[in-house]
């Protein structure tokens, strides 16, 4: 064996050690490396505490004979690699965690007794988590989907989760529908595909046979979920729940979240880009904003109403596929969430969070909503299957951060020691043993209950279509054309016929003129039937709220500017481009053929960021591209160059150009528009990068 002298490599959470500093490596007979601890290292030990002298070989009967099963070192390692992972979440696997916390600013003292919804400037430490509903947990980020936006407070009365999603209804109004829905939407069970995407027979076939999904459908297929990052999207508790004052007394409330950087959304083939440039875009996107402090935050508002208010509702609120419009009933902002801390480990917060409706503090109840009920049982439930043990609160991640006590015991994995004899309540003989809190406790809202038990919806629950159309027709005409094309481009998908021609049918209780692009869209001459509807379709005045686009914000924060540079870009250009976009709070990244530095006119060295081929236009909300004559010349050549502009273009973002970008443009074939910009024209720039350019579209594609 030959010892050698190598550097020490960096331990986590440990400074680099000094050149100075070196320990032993040895070098084995078979040429492979072990690195010997020098005493500053901790011991690597099995489980069990035992220090392990070598990890690279196991044990063998002679160098080159059968490993035996005596090895208890090696069975250790592989058995317990073995049984790594865990059952991924039905649905939801897909998830980005983090940690933060929720401020109150107004109290709702009126209306409730929660501690969290009534001590203002009090800070609730809180982690949340998000994810797309269909795909699995190796999924890309980017698929048409719904997003989850679950947040667990830990308050002084105990966790209350608000487990929600960035689209404020859902596909069905009773639980006992979820199975099939959640079956339908997967891959399909014989052939084990399609992943994360709603474009296929199964989907279709039964949305096109559950009317009360229209609503959500209309909200799927909008840009709503195709959002640009985590940061940028809205979260919605969607059921109504119940508030608890001290007298007793019960007021609804739907919960909402609002991102201070206003809405963001991707154009569709920008998304189906950035799934196969970077399958992780929104984790990274929140990994890298969190590491650089650029923690994203939201308002928290209620919506609340009494039983008398309700009942005047041209709907009903217990109808989880109904929203509440902000013209009848305000929002009152109360809070705002701060995300700042990325979790230590995946697996141990992200992947381990669970997360339950029914997990609420005294003077939060639930209401009725058919929906709600169910989702009550399901998700303890699921957790038990997913964590293994009924002890599964007491994971650091979802234990309570206030005391916690009762008489449960035992169970797999538990890992606390109660103490003494009595395990049981009443009892007189533990003084000290938890006890009920008659005054402070959680209660229920006291309701009369009274009717015939029966499996039957409320009449309330049929009108499946005023509310779908009234989305729709709130719409600007961009997102309407982007909502059509969407559910051309799903339903071309499709393998049956049949399941087209019915959802034109519910199409045309919407918005006839909506069934008639899309019938174009597929090429289909005459419009079929639409299926009887129960009650009448209402023509509900439009919500401007429900736009995407006029929630958006004309700003740069928490967006990134890519710029195509190469040797001989001109450096007072980028200079200026640099303090612009700085000034305007937004993230420069350089882009070139070369990853390395780049030299520019004033002899400076430039660091690269991205190179060209992994680094497209996809990645960006906006592009300058700064050349010489020369390089422009030689980027012409490159496929990946001419994708960066013929894309940044496509998708409606602003193009900051010098005469070098012109020429590249030019041969890309596109042809200016207002959204291209000359760069010493900076603060047009700028003011164009704050949004797309949406009268680009009808020049660049034929939307439905
Ligand atoms: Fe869920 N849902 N859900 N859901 N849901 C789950 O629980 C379920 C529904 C939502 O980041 C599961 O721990 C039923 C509506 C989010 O860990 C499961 C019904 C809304 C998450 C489950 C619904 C949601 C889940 C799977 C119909 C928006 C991810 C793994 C009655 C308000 C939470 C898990 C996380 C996860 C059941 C409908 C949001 C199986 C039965 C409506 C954000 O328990």
């Amino acid at each position: 064996m030959t010892k050698v002298k190598t550097l020490v490599l960096p331990v986590k959470g440990k400074p680099a050690k000094s050149e100075a500093e070196e320990t032993t490596v040895s070098v084995g007979n078979g040429g492979e490396w072990h690195q010997t601890a020098t005493g500053s290292q901790p011991a690597l030990t099995t489980n069990q505490g035992l220090p392990i002298s070598d990890n690279q070989n196991s044990l063998r009967a002679n160098p080159k004979g059968p490993t035996l099963l005596e090895d208890f070192i090696l069975r250790e390692k592989i058995t317990h690699f073995d049984h790594e992972r865990i059952p991924e979440r039905i649905v939801h696997a897909r998830g980005t965690g983090v940690h933060g916390f929720f401020e109150l600013t107004q109290s709702l003292e009126k209306y409730t007794t929660a501690k969290v919804l009534t001590e203002v400037g009090v800070q609730t430490p809180l982690f949340t988590r998000f994810s797309t509903v269909a795909g699995g947990s190796g999924s890309s980020d980017t698929p048409r989907d719904v997003r989850g936006f679950a947040v667990k407070f830990y308050t002084k009365e105990g966790n209350w989760d608000l487990v929600g999603n960035n689209i404020p209804v859902f596909f069905i109004q009773d639980a006992i529908k979820f199975p099939d829905l959640v079956h339908a939407v997967k891959m399909e069970p014989d052939r084990g595909f399609p992943q994360a995407g709603t474009a296929h027979d199964t989907f279709w076939d039964f949305i096109s046979l559950t009317p009360e999904a229209m609503h959500m459908v209309m909200w799927i297929m909008s840009d709503r979920t195709l959002p640009r990052s985590l940061r940028m999207i809205e979260g919605f508790g969607v059921h109504s729940f119940r508030l608890l004052n001290a007298a007793g007394e019960s007021t609804f409330v739907k919960f909402h979240w609002r991102p201070k950087l206003g809405l963001q959304a991707t154009i569709w083939d920008e998304t189906v880009k950035i799934a196969g440039a970077d399958p992780d875009f929104h984790r990274r996107d929140m990994f890298e904003a969190i590491s650089a402090g650029d923690f994203p935050e939201w308002e928290f508002s209620v919506q609340l109403f009494t039983q008398e208010e309700a009942d005047a509702f041209p709907f009903d609120h217990l109808d989880a596929t109904k929203l509440i419009p902000e013209e009848l009933v305000p929002l009152q902002v109360i809070g705002r969430m701060v995300l700042n801390r990325w979790p230590n480990n995946f697996f141990a917060e992200t992947e381990q969070v669970a997360f339950c409706p029914s997990h609420v503090v005294p003077g939060i109840d639930f209401s009725n909503d058919p929906l709600l009920q169910g989702r009550l049982f399901s998700y303890l439930d699921t957790q038990l299957s997913r964590l293994g043990s009924p002890n599964f609160n007491q994971i650091p991640i979802n234990a309570p951060k206030c005391p916690f006590a009762n008489q449960q015991r035992d169970g797999q994995m538990q890992m606390a020691q109660p103490t003494g004899r009595v395990a049981y309540e009443p009892n007189t003989l533990a003084a000290d043993s938890p006890r009920e809190q008659a005054k402070t406790g959680f209660r229920s809202v006291a309701i009369d209950e009274s009717g015939t038990k029966a499996r039957i919806r409320a009449e309330s629950f049929a009108d499946h279509y005023s509310q779908a159309r009234q989305f729709y027709i709130s719409l600007t005409t961009y997102e309407q054309a982007h909502l059509a094309s969407a559910l051309v481009f799903e339903l071309s998908k499709l393998e049956h016929p049949h399941i087209r021609v019915a959802m034109l049918g519910h199409l045309r209780h919407i918005e006839e003129s909506l069934a008639q692009r899309v019938a174009s869209g597929l090429g289909i001459d005459d419009l079929p039937q639409a299926p009887p509807a129960a009650v009448a379709v209402q023509n509900l005045d439009p919500s401007p709220a429900l736009q995407l686009i006029g929630n958006m914000k004309d700003m740069l924060e928490g967006r990134v500017i890519g710029v195509l540079i190469a040797d001989g870009s001109d450096a007072t250009s980028i200079d200026a481009v640099k303090k612009a976009v700085a000034a305007a709070g937004a993230k420069l990244k350089f882009v070139a053929a070369k990853i390395g530095d780049a030299k520019l006119t004033n002899g400076s060295l430039l660091k690269v960021d991205g190179q060209l081929a992994g680094t497209p236009s996809v990645m960006f909300d906006a592009v300058a591209i700064i050349l010489s004559d020369e390089t422009a010349t030689l980027l012409a050549k490159e496929a990946t160059a001419i994708d960066f502009v013929r894309d940044a273009f496509g998708h409606l973002k602003a193009i900051g150009v010098d005469k070098g970008g012109e020429a590249l443009l030019k041969t890309a074939g596109i042809e200016q528009d207002a959204g291209v910009i000359t760069i010493g024209n900076l603060d047009s720039f700028i003011a164009a990068a704050k949004t797309r350019q949406w009268d680009r579209e009808a020049s660049v594609r034929e939307l439905a």
